[in-house]
């Protein structure tokens, strides 16, 4: 019985996904609400293990299904493991990504079939998905900007930005396809204007 909210978290890199979360938590708490804050890829012990596979610039060779498909396995152990247990004990869930992130980057970015990501996030995840995704929208250029001065890349990262522009364009195509559970949000003004922005949409949940 899932007594908890689910609210996810997405957007191109530097769109201020981590700065908002914080500030969301934050605002959470200050409304009483217990929650419970974790990411994607990742989130659990064997997720964190996947997480350093995916991310590992040693790993330039690896596959784009292999890539999807370790996203789903740490997904389902965040499903399973995490995420229901504490919706059931009430708890709010935040995640940082979630499966948009999955269409996007897989989808959009490595160009696989999104019909074949769908089947996978309908074995994963069924009927299963957020009360709320917050899609922190930006140019590529200006959260690319933003993330310049982090010392390492990881493989991802290093990807060319025609890359990340078929990122952004499936996010927003998404949030046009689920607008009553994505809510795009114009993120390149202030880290204030955004969370007002933010603040009205969890309020209304
Ligand atoms: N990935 C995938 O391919 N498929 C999947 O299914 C999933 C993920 C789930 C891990 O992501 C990688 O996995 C990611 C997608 C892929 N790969 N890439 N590339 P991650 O979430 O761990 O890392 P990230 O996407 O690279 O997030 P990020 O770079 O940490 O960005 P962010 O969290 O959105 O931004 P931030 O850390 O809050 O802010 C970045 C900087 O901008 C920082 O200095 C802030 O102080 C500054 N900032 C924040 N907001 C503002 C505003 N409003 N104005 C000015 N400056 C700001």
């Amino acid at each position: 019985m899932r007594k908890g909210k689910f609210i996810t978290v997405d957007g191109v890199e530097g769109a201020g996904k981590s700065t908002q979360i914080d500030l969301i938590c934050s605002y959470l708490h200050e409304k009483s609400i217990e929650v419970v804050r974790t990411r994607e890829p990742g989130g659990t012990e064997v997720g964190e293990k996947i997480r350093s596979v995916l991310l590992d610039v040693d790993n330039q060779e690896m596959h784009s299904d292999t890539e999807l498909m370790l996203m789903f396995s740490s997904r389902n152990e965040l499903i399973q493991n995490k995420i229901i247990p504490a919706l059931n004990e009430g708890f709010w869930v935040v995640s940082d990504r979630f499966t948009d992130a999955s269409f996007a980057y897989q989808g959009g970015g490595r160009m696989l079939d999104l019909n074949r990501i769908s089947e996978l996030a309908d074995w994963v995840l069924g009927d299963f998905k957020p009360d709320l995704t917050l899609l922190l929208d930006v140019s590529v250029e200006i959260g690319m900007q933003r993330i310049e001065a982090r010392a390492a890349k990881d493989r991802i990262e290093l990807e060319e930005r025609a890359f990340f522009e078929r990122v952004r364009s499936v996010f927003i195509s998404r949030s046009e396809s689920f607008p009553e559970r994505i809510k795009l949000i114009d993120a390149s003004g202030s880290v204030k204007d955004i969370q007002s922005k933010i603040r009205v949409l969890l309020d209304s949940l």
